[in-house]
Parts: C-alpha cells; structure tokens; sequence
C-alpha cells in the first residue's frame, strides 16, 4: 500500500478536555506521524464550508456550532494506508458502535461530540489538507 496523507482535526470537546495528547498517542501507537499539525478558531463560515457535503443535513446547524464552540487542532497524519488507518483508529462515527481501543470508544461524548474528524477517501484528503494547510506546512 502507498505512502498517504490524510487530514484529521482534534473536535472541540477533545480539546476542551485537555485530550489532545491522548489522541496523538493513538495515531503515533498506530504508525501515523504527524507532519503538520496547529491549533485555530474556525470561523461559523468556514466550518460550513469545511462541511459543505452535510449543508442538507438535519444536524449541519449542531456540527457547524460545536466546531466553533472551541479552538480544534488540524493536522496531517502520514503513512501506509493512512486514509482507511485513520479511519479506523478513530472507530465508528457513533462511539456506541465503536470498537474498543479506538479514539471515538475511548473518548467520544456522543455522535455530535466525538472528539476526531479524518478524511474518508483520497479526494476528500486532498481537499481538506489544501484548505487548512499550504505545501510549505507539511515537513514529512
Ligand atoms: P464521520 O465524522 O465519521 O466521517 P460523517 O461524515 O457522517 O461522520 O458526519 C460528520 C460529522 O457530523 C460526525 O463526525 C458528527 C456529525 N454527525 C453525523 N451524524 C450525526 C447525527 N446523526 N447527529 C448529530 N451529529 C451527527
Ligand atoms: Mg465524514
């Protein structure tokens, strides 16, 4: 498998709860390295736009508030396979239906407050990491 790159955020209920070690740990433990990696304030706009594929959803409104309602930390994990590794560090969207050992098990609060994003296909990496990060950020 290639060597991939993938972006993950540290949710604000993760952040707040002073985890972002813990969950950093998780990716190291896995064999995912982080090569870029700061802490903002997203904006309501930008959150939006982030999540522009859920805009129809019933809960876009409750996503897009509680991505602003702290600081998160975007990053880049690097590695074999590392769009579906990260996928599965993070466990299930739902923490109820993630499995043990998994970031989303560990430290989720609900399926609105679970505490990690990652991207979900080679495209989706590509654009998310393009919107937080220039070429120059990412020191693998
Ligand atoms: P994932 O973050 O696992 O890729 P997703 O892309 O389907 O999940 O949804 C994006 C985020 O939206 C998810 O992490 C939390 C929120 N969300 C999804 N389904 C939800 C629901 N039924 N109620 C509240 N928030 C939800
Ligand atoms: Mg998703």
């Amino acid at each position: 498998m290639a060597i991939e790159r993938t972006l993950s955020i540290i949710k604000p209920d993760a952040t707040k709860r002073n985890l972002t070690g813990k969950v950093n740990a998780k990716f190291e433990e896995a064999g995912l390295r982080i090569v870029a990696q700061k802490r903002i304030q997203l904006t309501l706009a930008q959150a939006g736009q982030f999540y522009a594929e859920h805009k129809e959803r019933p809960f876009f409104g409750e996503l897009t508030e509680f991505m602003v309602s702290e600081p998160v930390v975007v990053q880049v994990l690097e590695g074999e396979g590392a769009i579906l590794k990260n996928r599965e560090v993070m466990g299930a969207t739902n923490p109820a239906n993630a499995d043990e050992g998994t970031i989303r098990k560990e430290f989720a609060l609900s399926v609105g407050e679970n505490s990690v994003h990652g991207s979900d296909s080679e495209a989706a990496a590509a654009r998310e990491i393009a919107f937080f990060f220039s070429g120059l950020e990412l020191v693998g």
